[in-house]
């Protein structure tokens, strides 16, 4: 099994119940997520030997923070804690025909306001397969732009294949700000989550068809270091039933799985990093390009049926929802 290190912001999720507005509940759930804490799970899940580098608030919630990640097998040595707090974001699903609405409450986390990056980066790297960022890291401020540039860097030199989820948030930053990092950033990348929107509105490649592997073919001229590019695309038939179909991208074929129908979709955040994780896992494990996108699809569309951020199933599991033919598509 590999190595992999994730790095970013894990944070404590409020969440109101099915169908309450945030300003009339009166409980709220509690659950942890953040992208690569997401990601990270969903590799331990798998077997993989998964370390988890951020930093939380040296108290009570930051210890719960850990013990999240821990619970799940995931090595926190490159945890720190510190003064700040613990970023907070808050939940309202099923209200209106947004389907999510997410509050964050992030400014002056313990990550969020960090001075300098205290990791020691050969040491952080030295032996690491794969280490995965997404945009929510550099979205955080210009400091976490440059670090997570240094960080790529750091980790191309130990030799490590470099994962990058673009997760555009627009509440985080603007369109202008995340093409311009990504500019900088994608000649480090391996493995990339990008998709067609990312392509049109963040790296400005023009729009001409529907095809997603129409623009993976444009971003591998443009940035021919990434090898694999990959890709969930949703159809949303009301706010809790949707379509789900993912594409993966690799030497210059492209792969695409079998579609689904989340019916009903029990808590959709953080489906494309179980996705992703799941990408993450056939590449690791030497699965053929086709036997992985169906695999991470159904992890993908798995995620939709559990509450909370994170994927909790293993190989076997997702293997076995794979076979048993339910929620498949037929056309
Ligand atoms: O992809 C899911 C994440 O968005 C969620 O876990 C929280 O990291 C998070 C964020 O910043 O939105």
């Amino acid at each position: 099994m590999a190595k992999v290190v994730c790095f970013g912001e894990i944070m404590l999720r409020l969440t109101a119940e099915m169908g309450v507005r945030l300003n009339q509940a009166e409980q709220l759930a509690v659950y942890y997520g953040g992208g690569e804490a997401n990601v990270a799970i969903s590799l331990a899940n798998y077997g993989h030997q998964v370390a988890y580098a951020s930093k939380v608030a040296d108290n009570a919630l930051g210890q719960a923070a850990e013990n999240h990640l821990r619970s799940y097998g995931v090595s926190t040595e490159p945890l720190l804690k510190g003064s700040g707090r613990l970023g907070t974001y808050y939940v309202e699903q099923g209200v209106g025909q947004k389907a999510t609405k997410v509050v964050y409450d992030r400014q002056g986390s313990a990550f969020a306001s960090m001075a300098e990056l205290e990791w020691a980066l050969l040491e952080l790297f030295a032996g690491v397969d794969v280490f995965h960022v997404s945009g929510i890291t550099p979205a955080l401020s210009e400091a976490w732009r440059e670090w997570t540039i240094q960080l790529m860097q750091a980790a191309k030199t130990a030799g490590c294949k470099v994962s990058f989820d673009s997760n555009y948030r627009q509440t985080l930053w603007s369109q202008e700000e995340a093409g311009k990092f990504l500019q900088t950033a994608l000649p480090y990348v391996d493995y990339c989550s990008a998709g067609r929107l990312d392509a049109i509105h963040l790296l400005g490649i023009e729009e001409t068809t529907a095809d997603v592997s129409d623009y993976y073919q444009l971003m591998h001229q443009r940035f021919p270091n990434i090898q694999v590019f990959f890709s969930t695309n949703r159809v949303v038939h009301s706010t809790s039933v949707n379509e789900l179909q993912g594409t993966l991208w690799s030497n210059g074929e492209t792969y695409t799985a079998k579609p689904y129908l989340i019916d009903p979709i029990v808590d959709r955040i953080g489906g494309g990093d179980a996705f992703t994780g799941a990408i993450l896992h056939g590449l690791l494990s030497q699965k053929v390009p086709h036997e992985t996108i169906e695999f991470a699809t159904a992890a993908a569309v798995l995620k939709h049926f559990v509450k909370g951020d994170c994927n909790q199933f293993n190989e076997a599991e997702v293997l076995a929802f794979m076979q048993s033919d339910s929620a498949k598509i037929h056309r």
